[in-house]
């Protein structure tokens, strides 16, 4: 089931009401002085092909938006500790300045809620007189936010709140909470104090318990779906919440300072940078559409510009990656952005012109682009992650046919941009045919061959807030437990097979084993150190402006060595593929041992709140899942 949409028109919040809402946080943010400490869930077992880089090399952009919005309302005494560095942080000793913080914040996506919860439950041992104000948000709470708060009356611990939407969301709590705190009253006692006048109620995007014991919650109010703020130009600057970083540490307990910035790009090389958000099509196994209200939001050009040149001159962060859902989604602004970079770059700006970044896009919106995919490789653009699932269209048809992959792959290498395939294996999918090319090796021998250096095969998995998952489970397909463990959360991000009609699953875990080994192995390896893939325009292009002074030698030198750079990162590709394939083997083999032993048991419904439900006036709840409990069920028990 999809998130419900709100009322037609009445999707996003007024122009310039966010930055109305800083300006009035700014001038109250004195007098209250808060210390938050911001916390991203992060579970280490989850660390395997294809995300065995990215996950801990990117800062997320969630915490760093969210400590961004408090510093920019004036709440500096922030810290953004990611459990990523910091895998022993215990909530429970946390100390800013000496002192408990006034909030706690968690940040979490499904795959990590195991660790969200543990933060919670550690935070909930500080004595409720000092207990900070435990805040959670990120897409964990979106789709599923009755999964913060603990449902075993035995085993109390809970968030205060679920925030189900963005930053605009948390600065309007703030308000509220601020504006009932007395001189000396901590946060969670203010927070208690709205949240029971019902003041609370007026901000959608909000899911809090009721309860008349510490931490048992006896029933979830939820105030409803969020409005989106539509213009991201009047986000924060990303900037900010980069200077709030903990550093990296064994340790329980926070350090004096944040990263210093000469280290942030040491620690987090890669940038992640909202540009745009949302996606015009609607494949049913994504929440994504629904999410964002079928809204297509984006960033100015100017914007953009501007963000990357601050934190390329603050941190020296010279890789970026958007968080775009499809970037390629409304081409008259993808137009107005490319043209403002690539133009920065054309006037000779230093750090348009050393900065390279990756994003999302489809390949039907690929080939639509055609004509201008020079001007986005000028603006920067260097890698292209493209769902193409199954090429075949017998998982889904929006436009990515084996031929039009291959045309899309063709233009983008043309032009300088290197295509990387993302691929969704499923029950209908053989490993190989003979006669067409619907076979997953086929088709990853079809995308090697076209170019690709670098790739991902995932099963389709369910996904909270997509068109197919209450189905997923309600059909049986989803499994409860294989061999008599249970299929937690940390094993859903498509990597282990969780989901299947299969009459032998094993075969499908076998499956993505097999072609990732078919990719990244070592004659693929050694192929490509003579006959490389990476040697595409552009791909050794001069991006230093400072070259242009020096000396002829130094110059020839450099040229040759990013010549050789270029020429050796199809190798260098291999090398790191076969390297994360054996954390995947690691992880996954195990499983597929236990999916051919068995038994597999299933699910036959979706996994509901435990805890009733409901709406501010006692309507239906917006993020509740067909099934949930409703606070009448309870009396009638
Ligand atoms: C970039 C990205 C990645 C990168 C992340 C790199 C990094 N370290 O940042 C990579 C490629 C590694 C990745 C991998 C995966 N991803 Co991913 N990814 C994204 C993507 C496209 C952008 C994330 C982002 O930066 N968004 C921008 C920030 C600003 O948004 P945000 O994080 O949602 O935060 C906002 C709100 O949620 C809220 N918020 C967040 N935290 C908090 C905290 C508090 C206290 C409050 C009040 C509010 C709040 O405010 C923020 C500001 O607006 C999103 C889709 C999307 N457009 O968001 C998917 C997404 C996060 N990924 C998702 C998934 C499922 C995965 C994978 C499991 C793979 C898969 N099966 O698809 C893996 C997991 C890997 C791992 N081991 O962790 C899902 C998560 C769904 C869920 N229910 O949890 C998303 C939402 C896509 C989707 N299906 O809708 N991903
Ligand atoms: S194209 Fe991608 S982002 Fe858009 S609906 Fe399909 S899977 Fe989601």
């Amino acid at each position: 089931m999809e998130l419900p949409r709100r009322d037609s028109g009445d999707e996003l919040v007024k122009p310039g009401e966010l930055a109305a809402a800083r300006v009035r946080l700014q001038k109250i943010a004195k007098q209250h002085d808060l210390k938050t400490v911001i916390a991203c869930a992060f579970d280490h077992r989850t660390r395997m092909l294809p995300f065995i880089y990215a996950d801990m090399r990117i800062v997320p952009a969630g915490v760093r938006a969210i400590g961004s919005a408090l510093a920019a309302c004036g709440f500096e005494k922030t810290r953004i500790v990611l459990q990523q560095w910091n895998r022993n942080f215990r909530p429970s000793q946390m100390r800013l300045d000496g002192e408990i913080p006034d909030m706690f914040l968690v940040s979490s996506v499904q795959l990590h809620s195991a660790q969200c919860k543990a933060m919670i439950r550690d935070a909930c041992l500080i004595d409720p007189a000092d207990r900070p104000l435990i805040i959670v948000g990120g897409p964990l709470v979106i789709y599923e936010p009755w999964e913060v708060f603990s449902a075993d009356p035995d085993q109390p611990w809970a968030a205060d709140v679920a925030v189900t939407g963005e930053e605009y969301i948390l600065m309007r709590l703030l308000e509220v909470v601020l504006s009932v705190r007395a001189a000396g009253e901590s946060m969670r006692s203010a927070f208690i104090r709205a949240r029971d006048s019902g003041m609370l109620d007026e901000i959608p995007g909000l899911v809090y318990a009721k309860g008349s014991r510490d931490c048992v919650s006896d029933e979830l109010v939820d105030t409803g779906i969020q409005r989106l703020v539509g213009d991201l130009d009047e986000l924060p600057d990303p900037v900010l919440g980069y200077s709030l970083l903990e550093q990296p540490s064994k340790g329980a307990v926070l350090g004096a300072k944040a990263i210093p910035a000469d280290r942030i790009a040491k620690y987090g090389p890669v940038g992640s940078l909202v540009l745009t958000l949302g996606c015009k099509f609607s494949c049913p196994y994504c929440p994504i559409p629904a999410y964002n209200q079928r809204q297509y939001r984006a960033k100015s050009g100017e914007r953009i510009a501007e963000e990357i040149k601050t934190l390329y001159d603050t941190y020296r962060i010279r890789m970026f990656f958007g968080a775009d859902d499809n970037f390629f989604n409304d081409k008259d602004r993808t137009l107005g952005i490319a043209e403002t970079l690539a133009s920065k770059v054309d006037a000779g700006s230093r750090p348009h012109a050393k900065v390279r970044w990756g994003t999302e896009a489809t390949v039907h919106d690929v080939i639509q682009m055609e004509d201008h995919l020079p001007l986005i490789r000028r603006a920067g653009l260097w890698a292209l992650w493209m769902g193409v699932e199954d090429m075949s269209g017998t998982l889904v048809k929006k436009g990515q046919t084996a031929d039009k992959t291959l045309e899309a792959f063709s233009l983008l290498r043309e032009n300088g941009i290197f295509p990387v395939p993302m691929m969704m294996h499923h029950d209908s999918q053989p490993l190989l045919t003979r006669k067409d090319r619907s076979g997953l090796l086929n088709q990853v021998r079809l995308l090697r061959k076209a170019g690709a250096l670098y790739m991902q095969v995932l099963m389709l998995s369910p996904s909270p807030g997509s068109k197919l998952f209450v189905e997923t489970y309600a059909s049986g397909l989803a499994y409860k437990s294989v061999g008599a463990r249970q299929v937690e959360p940390y094993i859903g991000d498509g990597n282990y097979v969780i989901a299947s009609r299969a009459d032998k699953p094993w075969r499908k875990q076998f499956n993505i084993l097999t072609a990732y080994f078919y990719f990244f192995n070592p004659v693929n390896f050694l192929i490509a150190l003579f006959c490389s893939k990476s040697n595409i325009p552009l791909a050794s292009a001069d991006t230093s402006p400072v070259s242009e002074g020096s000396p002829k030698r130094s110059k020839l030198r450099r040229r040759i060595s990013r010549k050789i750079a270029a020429h050796l990162a199809d190798a260098g590709m291999q090398f790191f593929g076969m390297w994360g394939l054996t954390h995947t083997v690691r992880h996954t083999l195990g499983w597929a041992f236990r999916l051919m032993r068995g038994p597999i048991q299933r699910h036959s419904g979706p996994p509901v709140s435990k805890i009733p439900m409901r709406g501010p006036g006692g309507e239906t709840a917006s993020h509740a899942l067909p099934g949930s409990p409703e606070p009448s069920d309870r009396q009638a028990d």
